[in-house]
């Protein structure tokens, strides 16, 4: 008798392509937004799909969670779960796993490569080099960033590594949540507008979604200040993103490094004509080493939930639900 691979509904393109090949050859893959007619393939084939593969960047929108009546299973490729729509996943009963810790210190690392590059003028300096005006004038003298205070906007997984590596550089660390953390060494601000007052250089690091919905704006860039630089590698929805522009136009604060952006893939357009501040398109996770083990736990997440019902790694508000089923 012949062994049928498991179905699996690919929501799209992974940010890794050796995953697509490796989930093609362990399962039996359709990748939904690959059909020509998404919602007509939906409404005839969505009975057929237990599993549902996406990314922290696609997320899955509750139409293709209410189109899939035999749901039991999503594996996510990231570790943020605010494009997933949590209420739908509730109601279906389906279990959530992410990739929580294996991204940290590449997320880290990008986020002290934002900050040195926005103090030190990194960017603008190797524009000022390639447009020849090196021989023309002089670039002009920028911030330093040893030594200076570091104020972590989340301090969990991905905050903690960047609190380890400002100690490199000889940074005070202060840090604001909704709770302070037990035994953190580092000192907790009780607002996030305290927090920027303190800082000098205010990194984004707390989860997206409605709970921190532009909590970054106009008030709190003020308290940041003139001298101030915002960081952000965590969700472009936690900051006010036209409130930013006006900030760093109007030279209200000193300059800012982002990773993510409101709207993505479409930043606001008047950031790309400004030089304090410099622009990825959401590549923190993006080495081959992070994304390989993002991949790996894609995989074992998947494996794990078809063998024994449950994730590896599980979205706390997924575990939380199955525990609560549980103990009903
Ligand atoms: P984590 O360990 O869950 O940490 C999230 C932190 O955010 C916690 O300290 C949490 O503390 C804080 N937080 C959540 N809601 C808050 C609120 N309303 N006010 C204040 N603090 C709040 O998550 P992680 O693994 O470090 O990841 C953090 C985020 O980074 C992810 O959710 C994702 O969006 C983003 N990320 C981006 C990239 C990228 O490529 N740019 C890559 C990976 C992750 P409390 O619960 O105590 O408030
Ligand atoms: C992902 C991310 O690479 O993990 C997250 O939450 O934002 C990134 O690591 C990106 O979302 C692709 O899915």
């Amino acid at each position: 008798m012949t062994h049928r691979p498991p179905r699996i509904l690919q929501y799209g393109r992974m940010p890794l392509p050796a995953l697509d090949h490796e989930l093609a050859a362990q399962f039996d893959v359709t990748v939904l937004s690959e059909q020509p007619d998404r919602a007509g393939f939906l409404a005839a084939h969505g009975a057929d799909f237990e599993c549902v593969v996406t990314s922290a960047a696609m997320g899955l929108p509750g139409d293709v969670v209410r189109a899939l009546p035999r749901l039991r299973f999503v594996s996510s490729f990231g570790v943020g779960f605010d494009a997933l729509d949590q209420a739908a996943l509730l109601e279906c009963g389906a279990r959530v796993g992410y990739t929580p810790g294996v991204l940290d210190d590449c997320v880290a690392d990008m986020a002290f490569a934002l900050l040195l590059d926005a103090a030190r003028s990194l960017s603008a300096a190797d524009r000022f080099v390639r447009r020849g005006d090196w021989s023309r004038q002089r670039f002009g003298v920028h911030t330093r960033a040893s030594g200076k205070r570091l104020g972590i906007f989340g301090m969990g997984r991905i905050g903690a590594a960047v609190a380890r590596r400002a100690a490199g550089f000889d940074m005070e660390v202060g840090y604001h949540n909704r709770r302070p953390v037990e035994d953190s060494p580092h000192q907790y601000l009780p607002s996030l507008m305290e927090l920027a007052r303190w800082a000098d250089f205010l990194v984004i690091t707390a989860a997206g979604g409605d709970s921190t919905r532009h909590l970054v704006n106009a008030e709190v860039l003020d308290a940041l200040g003139p001298q101030g630089f915002l960081v952000n590698v965590a969700r472009g929805s936690v900051v006010d993103e036209a409130a930013l522009v006006a900030a760093l136009q109007q030279q209200r604060i000193a300059g800012a490094g982002l990773d993510v952006f409101e709207d993505e893939p479409h930043p606001l357009p008047a950031l790309l004509a400004l030089d304090n501040v410099v622009l990825a398109p959401h590549i923190a996770s993006g080495t081959q080493e992070t994304r390989r083990a993002m991949a790996d736990l894609v995989l074992q997440n998947l494996h794990s939930c078809l063998a024994t019902g449950v994730p590896v790694q599980e979205v706390p508000w997924s575990a939380a639900a199955a525990r609560q089923a549980h103990s009903a």
